[in-house]
């Protein structure tokens, strides 16, 4: 009853005819049961200064709050914000916990030739080029080069270990919102983000398969750890 009454109030506020709404009897659908459409496009791109930018597309339900329903006016989709969260994957370490730099590929858990093969692939690119990835500078100078494919080689072989935190929010945003700058992040860490568009009753994650190309847009890895 609550609810009906609330949509009521919500669709006169919008200008149709007051007495319209009032004469109704009979329950509306309670459409804030529609989830809001998920954001797509999620992009995580680590910065040289310590810090993840994560982007979006907003939801397509982003500014839409009221539709009709019959010959109602009613809230739909009512994008209220969207709310970050973020898996944490500690740094890859050793057996003997030693942080291990060039495990590119996160497949298999060894730094091995598909790694070299990566590393080689950008090897001699500089910051000044447009295809420079930050990833691979792994001894930072803004430059792919024999530092980092001497610190590639240290480790190359190793098995390697990557510990996994538990989801959580750590940003909530207001509609209309499309970006975030998350700082609160540790030098050789992965992490992995979701941005769930929220109405009252609801909220829409990403849709990202394990492992497809959302999966990887939305994960980045921070570089610059102390030589
Ligand atoms: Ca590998
Ligand atoms: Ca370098």
């Amino acid at each position: 009853m609550k609810e009906y009454i609330r949509i009521v109030a919500l669709a006169a506020f919008c200008a149709v005819p007051a007495a319209a709404q009032l004469a109704t009897s009979g329950p509306v659908a309670s459409v804030d049961n529609i989830p809001p459409a998920p954001a797509t496009n999620l992009q995580a791109t680590s910065g040289d200064d310590l810090s993840v930018s994560v982007s979006w597309t907003l939801s397509t339900d982003d500014a839409r709050s009221f539709t009709t329903f019959g010959d109602q006016v009613v809230p739909t989709g009512d994008v209220h914000g969207y709310r970050v969260y973020r898996t944490d994957f500690f740094p890859p370490v050793d057996d003997s916990g030693e942080v291990v730099l060039g495990w590119f590929t996160r497949e298999g858990d060894r730094v091995d030739f598909d790694d070299f093969f990566l590393l080689a692939d950008h090897f001699g690119s500089s910051n000044a080029d447009a295809d420079f990835a930050l990833f691979f500078d792994i001894v930072p100078n803004g430059q792919i080069d024999v530092d980092d494919f001497f610190r590639f080689a240290d480790d190359f072989g190793k098995a390697v270990t990557q510990e996994q935190g538990s989801e959580r929010l750590i940003a909530t945003l207001g509609p209309g919102v499309s970006e975030f700058v998350d700082s609160d992040v540790v030098s050789g860490a992965s992490y992995a983000y979701d941005v769930r568009a929220f109405d009252g009753d609801n909220e829409s994650g990403v849709v990202a398969p394990f492992a497809s190309n959302e999966d990887v847009a939305r994960t980045a890895m921070t570089v610059g750890v102390d030589q």
